[in-house]
């Protein structure tokens, strides 16, 4: 008996790697495609925007913040939504002309939400002059915790996996961001204005994911037509 126990093992890897493969993003071109645009607002009323405690290097962090984590502009404006197409097939990821920059000024990241595709290497700099500590808390990829005194205005780091990473400072708590390394194209991050524009879709009808980080996961769903702009106004609320 013992001797058909390995095969069959294998057997089940092999049909898992299959299904594994089927599930990954194809590159194809893209001739008719659609755009999906809109805009994504606050429902409700926003609560009002937590400070943060300055408890180190105040000359050049300054006094207090205000929290990054839920930014409501205007009209419940949402910023910082990571909006994804779930599309299975499409244009191919192109890895960024310029690597993504990712800037440590007044003791706040910038952006505080970085969307790059996975594969590419971030160019974190350090505009204060003093000493931050960036720590990334992947798990698909590995944690990255380097100190960046003033004499290392640049280090960088690269995502391989697609994966969401928290990243946080070690010498300064309060300040915070996040990385989404993506393994397809069609992903857009929501500007002050909470709006979007995902362009070059192949028709058809489509599940959407809303992400931020406070106000957690949504599933919308949109159609796309050929060389159609498809507009959408959505929304997110606490949960
Ligand atoms: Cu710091």
């Amino acid at each position: 008996m013992r001797r058909y126990l390995v095969p069959s093992a294998l057997a089940v890897a092999l049909v898992a790697g299959l299904a594994a493969r089927a599930a990954a993003y194809e590159a194809m071109a893209v001739t008719d495609g659609g755009t999906l645009s809109g805009t994504v607002k606050f429902q409700g009323t926003p609560p009002p925007p937590a400070k943060l405690e300055v408890s180190k290097d105040p000359e050049v962090c300054g006094k207090e913040k205000m929290s990054p984590d839920l930014v409501v502009g205007s009209d419940g404006a949402l910023a910082n939504v990571v909006v994804t197409v779930k599309a299975q097939k499409g244009k191919k990821l192109e890895l960024p002309a310029q690597d993504p920059v990712f800037d440590q000024k007044t003791c706040e990241y910038k952006p505080h939400v970085l969307l790059f595709p996975a594969g590419s290497t971030v160019d974190v700099l350090n505009s204060d002059g003093i000493l931050h500590n960036i720590h990334t808390f992947g798990t698909a990829n590995p944690p990255s915790n380097q100190a960046q005194p003033k004499f290392k205005p640049k280090i960088q780091i690269k995502v391989e996996k697609p994966e969401t990473i928290p990243v946080k400072c070690d010498v300064h708590g309060w300040m915070s961001a996040w990385w989404v390394a993506t393994d397809q194209p069609y992903v857009a991050l929501t500007d002050a204005t909470g709006a979007f524009k995902i362009t070059d879709l192949p028709p058809g009808d489509y599940e959407v994911e809303l992400w931020q980080e406070k106000l957690g996961k949504k599933t919308e769903k949109v159609s796309i037509k050929p060389k159609e702009e498809t507009k959408v106004a959505w929304s997110m609320s606490k949960a």
